[in-house]
């Protein structure tokens, strides 16, 4: 790293590739480095800035005037390069639309709307943990992680509930989507024709189970705030966003627990703990690793002049991780207080599921620490690499029944 002077203002340089094999395998040692490095880095391999300290993660996403979203939240700026897919009306757009889509999509997930949700999750948390149970020993990723939101999002959200594969390979292209156009973009839009079908036509009012949560949405079509189409692009935010990253944060956080035997025993003694301990695996694993905005006008950050249209790649998982920030924060702590963690983001692109989200980690943490007395490792885990979200591909256990 290499300090630069001069105009627009003295900033430090980086050639740490954050899309690279190597990053998103462990990307905490290179996040650390980037945090040491300064408060605002430029990547000299993509031209853009990074920020991965909790502060200025905090400033960028407080400010979406400057900070913006609508040129894309990934490394493609919409102005000057072509997007995969139509822009979502709701992550890649910015106040005062995103206020008024937003609006339509918070109404849909209000407290309300979600108290049958919880007797669901509950229900088929428990059936999950037991058939687990029951087999001994399992890979927790294709058979619990990826089993349960596949299993209780369409059933909360009514859609068609026999699309796992379907769903996990648009998520897993919508996530890879947000970087350059390296091996795993290519890798996870093969086959994207079909997928891209399947999603769109589930997007449609007809496809939705009129008690879900999606006819909620097309509820705001009725009332004229949005058009049909709108309905359509709102409920694809859903099927974008909702499934691959609590796939991602259920399979970390298992093998979280699996790691630490003494956490999983403190879980176990006081079940009410399942939704910090979520919270915390949320936080220490931030399975979404970051998104970029892109600035409106010149703009200053923390004593760098950032030129209008740079593009700044906000690092949720090194906030999330920023010992500025948190004591001893690689430490796995559920009783953590984890206010202030930015794996959900910050301000007001925050995450519009984080409800759901923490109602599905929840349930599921408490129905199996009634069932599983302990977990062994019985492979090497390994991850799965997407240029945004930090998943497994493979975590085999075996657990000790209650
Ligand atoms: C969307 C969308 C897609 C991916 C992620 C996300 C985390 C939203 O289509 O609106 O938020």
């Amino acid at each position: 790293m290499t300090p630069v002077t001069g105009t627009p203002s003295a900033h430090v340089r980086s050639d740490i590739d954050p899309f690279s094999d190597e990053f998103l395998a462990d990307p905490f040692p290179p996040l650390a480095e980037l945090r040491d490095a300064g408060p605002v880095v430029y990547l000299e391999r993509y031209g853009v800035f990074a920020v991965a300290r909790h502060d200025e993660v905090a400033a960028v996403l407080r400010k979406p005037q400057v900070f913006s979203s609508a040129a894309g939240v990934g490394i493609t700026n919409f102005a000057t390069g072509k997007p995969w897919r139509k822009p979502s009306i709701l992550l890649e757009v910015d106040p005062p639309v995103h206020t008024h889509n937003r609006r339509v999509v918070a109404r849909a997930l209000a407290p309300r709307s979600l108290a049958w949700l919880q007797e669901i999750f509950d229900r088929r948390a428990g059936e999950l943990a037991a058939d687990l149970v029951s087999r001994g020993s399992f890979d927790a990723v294709p058979d619990l992680a990826e089993i349960f939101p596949t299993r209780v999002f369409p059933e909360a959200f009514g859609i068609a509930t026999d699309g796992r594969d379907q769903l996990l390979a648009y998520g897993a292209m919508v996530f890879n989507g947000h970087g350059p156009r390296n091996h795993l973009f290519d890798a996870s839009m093969a086959g994207a024709e079909g997928v891209i079908g399947w999603i769109t036509e589930q997007c449609s009012r007809s496809s939705l189970r009129p008690d879900g949560l999606g006819a909620l949405i097309y509820a705001g079509a009725d009332a004229g705030e949005v058009t049909e189409d709108e309905a359509a692009l709102l409920v694809r935010s859903f099927l974008s966003a909702g499934l691959d990253t609590t796939v991602s944060a259920i399979g970390l956080g298992v093998l979280d627990f699996a790691r630490h035997p003494d956490q999983w025993r403190a879980l176990r003694e006081d079940r009410s703990l399942a939704r910090n301990a979520f919270e915390e695996v949320v936080r220490l694993e931030s399975p979404v690793i970051g998104f970029f905005r892109t600035t409106s006008e010149p703009a200053e950050l923390s004593g760098t002049l950032l030129p209008a249209g740079a593009k700044v790649l906000v690092f949720f998982a090194g906030a999330n991780r920023d010992p500025r920030h948190w004591e001893d924060p690689g430490r796995f702590d559920i009783r953590r207080k984890t206010a202030g963690h930015m794996g959900f983001g910050i301000g007001v692109h925050n995450c519009v599921g984080q409800v759901i989200a923490r109602m599905e980690g929840e349930a599921l943490f408490r129905a199996l620490a009634a069932r599983v007395a302990s977990w062994w490792l019985t492979g090497e885990p390994r991850p799965r690499l997407n240029n945004t979200l930090r998943s497994l591909d493979t975590l085999p256990v075996a657990v000790e029944p209650a």
